[in-house]
């Protein structure tokens, strides 16, 4: 195994902890690159390669950025590498299911332009997913050139959590991504999130991923045209690798208690000190958050943007679960239904 190839393509001691040591040497190990159809594009040591989707999720579902160990013969997944990061949501419509974004992803991208897109709540609602992932959020804001006052819009993020990055450039120009090279090094894996339209494959070509399609936004409501339909893995010249994605149109959170509560440890902290512990926060006696409002040390926006996100993540987080269960009482029925046939068949 040619482990110096492997670690261009970002692999990491605790994914080679993983192997047997009895395999080695019978298996080839690959990244998941794409996902097109039935086809999966793979990267190796040795280059790029497609196998059918049936040999690649032998192994289980798989996402873009998985480590997988193939069968040398038959390129056949006998393993998935344990997730070291995952992102996803909650898939769109009613169905209560998840989608997987991109797995093993160190950091994460959140691109917004400095113009119409710009919307602190959303920061707010990416900011939980990245956390919930386990990945490192930088925030890039986009089209500076066509912002009057960029600074004040990168103060205003900066606020949404203490400690985030926020970085501020016109993607077109190379020269301006110095400051997330440094996220871009040797074994890195970098995932760029945003809406339509706010320049994620043109930060992606600028920072020397080969030549992403990009495409003008709409006059009429500036939104994105949804030029990138496919999420796929892209090797930079500094060493990394990066993950761009189609624009999100909706993003729905799924559980992710823990990164909203990350997100919003100011308002959790202010709703600790409320008289009672299950205060409504809405003119209970004694409630902390109402006071920090109207003392101005609580923004009613930001207050209003944790409801609705724990709202919503809570009601996915009980339908997820709900389905998953049913999925396992099917899944026991189905067993037993097969258990019963095949006693039915040896009986006859
Ligand atoms: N003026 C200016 N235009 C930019 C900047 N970044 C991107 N653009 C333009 O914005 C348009 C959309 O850029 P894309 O890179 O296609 O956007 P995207 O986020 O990849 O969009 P989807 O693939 O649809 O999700 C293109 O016309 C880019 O040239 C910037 O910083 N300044
Ligand atoms: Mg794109
Ligand atoms: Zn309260």
């Amino acid at each position: 195994m040619d482990n110096h190839q492997l670690r261009t393509i970002g692999w990491k001691p605790c994914f080679e902890q993983q192997l047997a040591p009895a395999v080695l040497g019978t298996v080839v190990i690959a990244r998941v690159s794409a996902h097109y159809g039935g086809q999966v594009l793979l990267l190796g040591a040795a280059g790029e390669f497609r196998i059918p989707v049936q040999l690649a999720e032998s192994a289980g579902e798989i996402a873009v950025g998985d480590w997988l160990v193939l069968t040398a013969t038959d390129h056949r997944a006998v393993q998935r590498l344990e997730r070291q990061t995952l992102l996803f949501r909650k898939a769109s419509g009613e169905e209560p299911k998840r989608q997987v974004f991109a797995a093993n992803i160190d950091t994460i991208f959140i691109v917004s332009s400095c113009n119409e897109d710009f919307n602190l709540s959303r920061f707010e609602r990416y900011l939980a997913l990245t956390l919930q992932a386990g990945a490192t959020p930088v925030v890039v804001l986009t089209k500076v050139d066509l912002c009057s006052d960029p600074a004040a819009l990168r103060r205003q993020v900066e606020q949404v959590h203490s400690g985030l990055l926020v970085e501020t450039l016109d993607a077109r120009q190379s020269n301006q991504t110095d400051a997330l090279v440094a996220w871009c090094g040797p074994g890195q894996t970098v995932a760029l999130l945003g809406s339509s339209g706010v320049g994620k494959s043109t930060l992606a070509n600028s920072l020397g991923a080969r030549n992403l399609a990009t495409a003008e936004i709409r006059e009429k409501d500036g939104k994105g045209r949804h030029t990138t339909t496919t999420r796929s893995l892209h090797l930079l010249p500094s060493g990394g690798v990066l993950v761009d994605n189609p624009g999100i149109r909706e993003l729905q959170l799924p559980a992710c208690e823990e990164g909203l509560r990350e997100v919003f440890d100011d308002v959790v902290q202010i709703a600790a000190g409320c008289r009672f512990s299950n205060c409504s926060h809405d003119g209970d006696a004694g409630c902390a958050v109402m006071a920090a409002i109207k003392s101005g040390d609580l923004d009613q926006r930001r207050f209003d943007s944790f409801q609705k996100l724990s709202a919503e993540q809570a009601h996915n987080s009980r339908t997820l679960a709900e389905r998953r269960e049913l999925d396992q009482r099917n899944g026991r029925y189905f067993k037993s239904v097969l258990k019963d046939r095949r006693r039915l068949r040896e009986v006859q």
